[in-house]
């Protein structure tokens, strides 16, 4: 080209674009000489580059938005002392103004929740079903997680009873995969177009908006007992699983059947399974209740205590893997039916990575509330499979952030923000961050050299399924017909004391309905189920017990899963919160080493005193007053004053009606006997702090004293 013609201004572009499409993978072109941008800086005005925090405030100095300095904020602009204010105040209405635009509209579900960092790493026993890289043997990829309920609004109470969701975001060095899974492994419908009459049906009456955060009303009975596919996941949610003790006791399903496909092309379906190294444990529900008054924040605290204490919460990622054959079924089972567990004793869950949650967030608004999961942030080797509950979500999670997040740049929040290079030529809208260079956010182009190519070595595989030839029709596949052949196995799996926890959970439920009609539909789905638990609740609400109506639909694949039960099994109990009850009259020395035990095998030692301070030299954590039962998993008894305290016989007499373990020694002994459970199972009296303390541990390990509770 001749020099002069470059001087020539107006070309689009920095380099002249060939004859031919450009198909060799280019970087982006570099800008023009005469463009600039804004420098690289954080939101909050530091160099790009600056550790983590730089992202947070900076300086010592009270600034205004665009970082000028202010000599005073509590006072507005008037005229005078006593005259108006006026109109020029910026301060004053910039302060104001961002005030009120401070909230953004809570997630439509799930509002309630909270998130952690963590870290996944691979064991590389997945590479021959999946190519996708964060799977691969020791490789580390940041993730966070949020936990949530599904009904309540973003300030109900943590204990509810209610699913919980378990969602992942995968920072992968392919780009962000979201597994987006709950607490339960089935779903209450079939078809995504059924989830707003269920969420309707769950959250608050709507003309008075109560209740909150509860599935106890007559609008959630009325749609179960009359969507019948829904009674899988509602007798999960009317079982322990429905009240978790932590999130880290909670096991994570993500529901649907996902299509997987390796290195190689080969397919196969599969299921993913989080497995939680403590075990899978649960609130009693009385428990869950007090809970929810005296602290409201009890999985959110209890989340973030344990890291903090160094208990990093852990999970083990398996998947159930099936072949990926025309009928999609395994075993009878549809796999497609979101409403279907696949019995671990059919097909063993194989653990293919780790998860350890080590990091609390630093701002919540920022991380857990802009966090924005979305089931189509898939990873090459993971795609969807036609279950019609995830094609519909496919659409609703990109489409509730438009509003939630206010317009489509939500994924550049630094939350959300993937840790791969992203050249996706969506271009401005509200809120964009990027400063997109080049003239030609289009393919092909050749102005811009070509850029981006797509990458057939690497890119994400839609995998080529074969659609069967059908007609266009509004229908579910006949085997989407079986409501309660996995009801009934769901209940026969469980132990008696969980049996007995189901009956009380469906009779309290089905008491708080107003309407005879809806408890009398919902006792026929219950006579479909099982007889005896149908006439258990029928007693409890005082109604007759209804037959079933017709014969199982399908014939059961298994009449037990003992892999659905969470009784009878030793855990690990690292984290778990021990309560030492003292008063002055305590032997200083026992009580420091009780502690010291306590600390030295990972558990967390809260001292309970009449008041707060010091006892001999420790510290006191709560007081007779603060001190509830719900937060101590097993409770020590140095000593109390005598006669015994009425608000610690409360403590005692609760913790031993939720089967934790309880133990005393020396002036202790006195405590237990005033609270008349001396002698009962798990409660222990020895003869110093370190047996009491072996004593809970030991029990601690099944979780909780069974036998205390009736079965
Ligand atoms: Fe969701 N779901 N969902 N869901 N879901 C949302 O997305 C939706 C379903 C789950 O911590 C929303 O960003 C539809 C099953 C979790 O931020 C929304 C259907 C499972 C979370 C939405 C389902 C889930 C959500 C609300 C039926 C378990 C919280 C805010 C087809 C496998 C994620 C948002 C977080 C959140 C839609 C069913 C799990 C409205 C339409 C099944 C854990 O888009």
């Amino acid at each position: 080209m001749n020099p002069r013609d470059s001087q020539i201004p107006g070309a689009p572009g920095s380099a002249t674009p060939p004859l031919a499409e450009p198909t060799t993978p280019t970087d982006p072109l570099p800008p023009k000489p005469e463009q600039g941008a804004p420098e690289p800086r954080t939101p909050t005005g530091a160099p790009a580059g600056c550790p983590v925090h730089a992202m947070g405030q900076q300086g010592e100095y009270l600034t205004t938005a665009g970082g000028t300095r202010l000599r005073d904020t509590d006072h507005s602009l008037k005229a005078g002392p006593r005259g108006p204010t006026l109109l020029q105040d910026h301060h004053l209405r910039e302060k104001i103004t961002h005030f009120d635009h401070e909230r953004i509209p809570e997630r439509v579900v799930h509002a309630r929740g909270t998130g952690a960092h963590g870290v996944f790493t691979g064991y590389g026993t997945a590479d021959a079903i999946t190519r996708a890289g964060f799977l691969a043997k020791n490789k580390e990829t940041p993730v966070f997680v949020r936990f949530s309920t599904v009904l309540g609004s973003r300030g109900s109470a943590d204990t509810v009873r209610d699913t919980r969701g378990f969602a992942t975001k995968f920072y992968t060095d392919e780009g962000n995969f979201d597994l987006v899974g709950n607490n339960i492994p089935v779903f209450f419908i079939q078809d995504a177009i059924k989830f707003p009459d269920v969420i309707h049906a769950g959250k608050p009456h709507p003309d008075r908006e109560i209740p909150q955060a509860q599935s106890a009303h007559d609008t959630f009975w009325d749609f179960v007992s009359l969507h019948t596919e829904a009674q899988h996941h509602t007798i999960w949610n009317m079982s322990d699983r429905g009240i978790p003790r932590s999130y880290r006791t909670m096991e994570g399903f993500g529901v649907h059947t996902f299509r997987l496909v390796n290195a190689a092309g080969e397919t196969a379906l599969a299921k993913f399974h989080w497995k939680p190294k403590l075990g899978v444990h649960s609130l009693a529900w009385e428990e869950a209740q007090i809970a929810g008054g005296v602290d409201p924040d009890f999985h959110r605290r209890d989340l973030y205590d344990a890291i903090e204490a160094g208990a990093y919460p852990e999970w083990e990622l398996g998947l159930q893997v099936f072949p990926d054959t025309p009928e999609e079924t395994f075993a009878g089972i549809d796999l497609l039916d979101p409403t279907k567990i696949v019995p671990e004793e059919l097909a063993e869950v194989q653990p293919v990575g780790r998860l350890v949650l080590n990091r609390t967030p630093t701002n919540f608004f920022a991380e857990s509330e802009q966090v924005a999961f979305h089931l189509g942030n898939l990873v090459p080797g993971i795609d969807v499979t036609n279950d019609p509950l995830l094609q519909g979500r496919l659409f609703s999670y990109v489409d509730t952030q438009l509003t939630r997040l206010a317009g489509p740049n939500f994924s550049q929040i630094p939350i959300n923000r993937p840790h791969a290079p992203v050249n996706d030529m969506l271009r401005d809208g509200y809120h964009q961050q990027a400063v997109h260079g080049g003239v030609a956010p289009y393919r092909p182009n050749s102005l811009d050299g070509g850029n981006p190519s797509p990458d057939p070595e690497n890119g994400f595989v839609d995998v080529p399924v074969r659609v069967a030839e059908a007609p266009k029709i509004r229908q579910n596949p006949v085997s989407f017909e079986d409501h309660y052949s996995q009801v009934r196995l769901f209940w026969q799996s469980m132990s008696p004391v969980e049996k007995e926890h189901i009956v009380a959970a469906y009779t309290f439920e089905l008491g708080k309905c107003y309407h005879q009609t809806i408890k009398e539909r919902q006792l026929q789905c219950l006579a479909e189920i099982d007889p005896v638990l149908c006439s258990r609740v029928a007693d409890g609400l005082g109604l007759p017990a209804p037959t079933a109506s017709s014969p199982a639909s399908s014939p059961d694949s298994v009449s037990s899963s003992p892999a659905l039960s969470q009784v009878g099994k030793r855990w690990p109990v690292e984290g778990r919160i021990i309560g030492v009850v003292a008063d002055p009259g305590a032997d200083a020395a026992a009580l420091s080493g009780v502690r010291d035990a306590v600390l030295e095998a990972g558990l967390v030692p809260l001292l309970i005193a009449p008041r707060g301070g010091k006892l001999a030299d420790l510290d006191v954590q709560r007081t007779f007053d603060t001190a509830r039962s719900v937060e101590f998993d097993a409770i020590l008894v140095a000593s109390a004053p005598s006669p015994v305290d009425p608000r610690v016989l409360v403590l005692i007499s609760e913790a031993w009606r939720h089967g934790k373990a309880i133990a005393a020694w020396g002036p202790g002994a006195t405590v237990l006997a005033a609270a008349g459970v001396e002698g009962t199972p798990g409660v222990g009296v020895v003869d110093s702090g370190s047996e009491a303390f072996a004593t809970v541990l030991d029990l601690l390990a099944e979780h909780r004293v069974w036998q205390r509770f009736p079965a």
